[in-house]
């Protein structure tokens, strides 16, 4: 049995990401580490009912672009969101216009019915976002400055764009530090992998950041 108090209680309701998209945002700096944790990450938005094809995983080469591709993917997400509606918009022919759409793989060959490449593009903006990096403290100061910069900037991100950013980025001491929180201990205990409770924090918040946004409470 446990003898710790840290950790998340379970949501109060039951969650259902059967609806969201979700894109992960993983640095590659210490990949053991890292490729744990997106696992663990997207085998809990899976079992939380989030379709594989809306799950969209992106790296980056360290942490400290986190946030900017974090920024990136959002608003990418809208223009493609965008781009599929006025696309199918096109596919329907609703006005008659025999313009042909730039995204269409068959641009001349337009029916009342959309092309499948049309068919199979995303039309939401993603839900959430969670940023996944793995700082550990060396020698110098990298450490200080890169973890305070980028928990700083991802606060702003998801501030700034109204998307929860998940925080994902651990920050430890050590190397064993870093593994028992992907669940890759040495010890006798192997840990917990924090991309678990990641996901869930995704899910949860954009349940709730959609609700709100509607006036729902
Ligand atoms: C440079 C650096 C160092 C020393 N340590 C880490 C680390 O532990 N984890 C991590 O994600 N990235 C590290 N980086 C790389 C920076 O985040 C960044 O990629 C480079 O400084 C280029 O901007």
């Amino acid at each position: 049995m446990s003898t710790t108090i840290k950790g998340p209680a379970p949501a109060p309701t039951q969650l259902d990401g059967s609806g969201l998209r979700v894109a992960i945002v993983h640095s590659r700096w210490n990949k053991t580490v890292i490729d744990a944790l997106v696992a663990g990450t997207v085998s809990t938005l899976k079992a939380q009912g989030v379709k594989e094809s809306n799950i969209a995983v992106q790296s980056v080469p360290g942490s400290f672009e986190l946030p900017l591709a974090c920024s990136k993917v959002i608003s990418g997400s809208h223009v493609q969101a965008g781009a599929t509606a006025t696309d199918l918009l096109g596919g329907l022919n609703l006005g008659g216009s025999s313009t042909p759409s730039l995204m269409s793989p068959h641009p001349t060959s337009r029916t009342a019915t959309p092309a499948p490449m049309v068919a199979a593009m995303p039309h939401q903006p993603f839900d959430a976002v969670i940023a996944i990096g793995v700082l550990i403290k060396g020698a110098t100061m990298h450490f200080e400055y890169i973890s305070e910069t980028v928990s700083h900037a991802l606060m702003r991100v998801q501030l700034d764009t109204g998307v929860p950013v998940i925080f994902g980025v651990l920050t430890a001491l050590t190397d064993d530090q870093a593994l028992e929180r992907a669940g890759l201990g040495r010890g006798e205990s192997k840990g917990h992998n924090h991309g678990e409770d990641w996901a869930l924090a995704a899910v949860e918040m954009a349940s709730h950041t959609r609700r709100w946004s509607e006036g729902k409470f």
